[in-house]
């Protein structure tokens, strides 16, 4: 056998090691996480539901911001309300991409969006005017602020995100909890959905994804200079709404 073809089944019979090594640690972890969950079944379920608790406290501080504003200037800077409490999947792929420890409290002190609530605006400026009225609360506390409408992901992806830290009142104690809070304009959330939808196609072959991404890429552009035309032309037609500035996008 030539040196060349050696090394080359060499190579091969390596990533497959290192792929069946690969897929025993999955398998191992998702037993780990099971028998876990399993165990800690009362006390998990008891967790879920004071992050329902949070997201419902949450919601209710952007209701009330919408009714103000609207008796104000009688509209409304948010389109809708979405909340989720993330999927077992989705907790343990981040579990183990955070190496987190398998126990309650390691969960709850690291992994940040196991409450997750998204605010759809109506115009980019709003979504700056919310996050400004949150940030005065003094019940709340901001814990963490990704600003990617500033800084967009390479992906394009575009929104404002916020950890925010929220307290439930339970019977005898006062709870804190996380929650994350992406805030963003319905072209966003277009972009975004669609985008997710196609990025969680595994079947596309690599070079095809590549020109894919780089056309999603160019419509979220696309999206983020019509949000902006839509934002001047509100601010024409109400000049008195627009005292929040938008940060230089553009
Ligand atoms: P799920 O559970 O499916 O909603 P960190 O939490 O800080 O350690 P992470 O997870 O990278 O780091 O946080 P990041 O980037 O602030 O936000 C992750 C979430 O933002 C994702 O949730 C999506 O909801 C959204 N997101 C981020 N990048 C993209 C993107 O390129 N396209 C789309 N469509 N959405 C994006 P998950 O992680 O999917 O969790």
């Amino acid at each position: 056998m030539s040196d060349t073809l050696k090394f080359r089944r060499d190579e091969d019979n390596s990533m497959i090691d290192s792929r069946r090594d690969d897929i025993v640690l999955k398998t191992l972890m998702n037993d780990k996480f099971m028998e876990f969950i399993e165990e800690q079944r009362e006390p998990y379920q008891e967790l879920l539901a004071y992050y329902r608790c949070a997201i419902m406290e949450m919601e209710t501080k952007f209701r009330v911001l919408n009714e103000q504003f609207s008796l104000q200037y009688d509209r409304n800077p948010i389109e809708s309300i979405k909340s989720r409490i993330k999927s077992m999947d989705s907790l343990l792929k981040k579990i183990k991409v955070k190496n987190v420890n398998l126990t309650l409290q390691d969960i709850e002190n690291q992994i940040t969006d196991i409450a997750g609530v998204r605010v759809v605006c109506s115009f980019p400026e709003d979504i700056y005017l919310l996050y400004d009225c949150l940030a005065k609360q003094d019940d709340i506390k901001i814990l963490e602020v990704k600003d990617y409408i500033k800084n967009p992901k390479p992906s394009g992806y575009r929104s404002l995100h916020l950890i925010v830290e929220i307290p439930i009142f339970l019977r005898n104690e006062k709870r804190n909890m996380k929650v994350e809070v992406q805030l963003r304009t319905i072209a966003m959330d277009f972009w975004a959905s669609l985008e997710h939808k196609l990025r969680y196609k595994k079947d596309i072959p690599e070079d095809i994804l590549r020109g894919l991404s780089k056309e999603l890429s160019e419509c979220a552009e696309t999206i983020a200079r019509l949000d902006y035309k839509m934002q001047m032309i509100r601010n024409e037609l109400s000049p008195e709404e627009h005292i929040w500035k938008l940060p230089t996008l553009y």
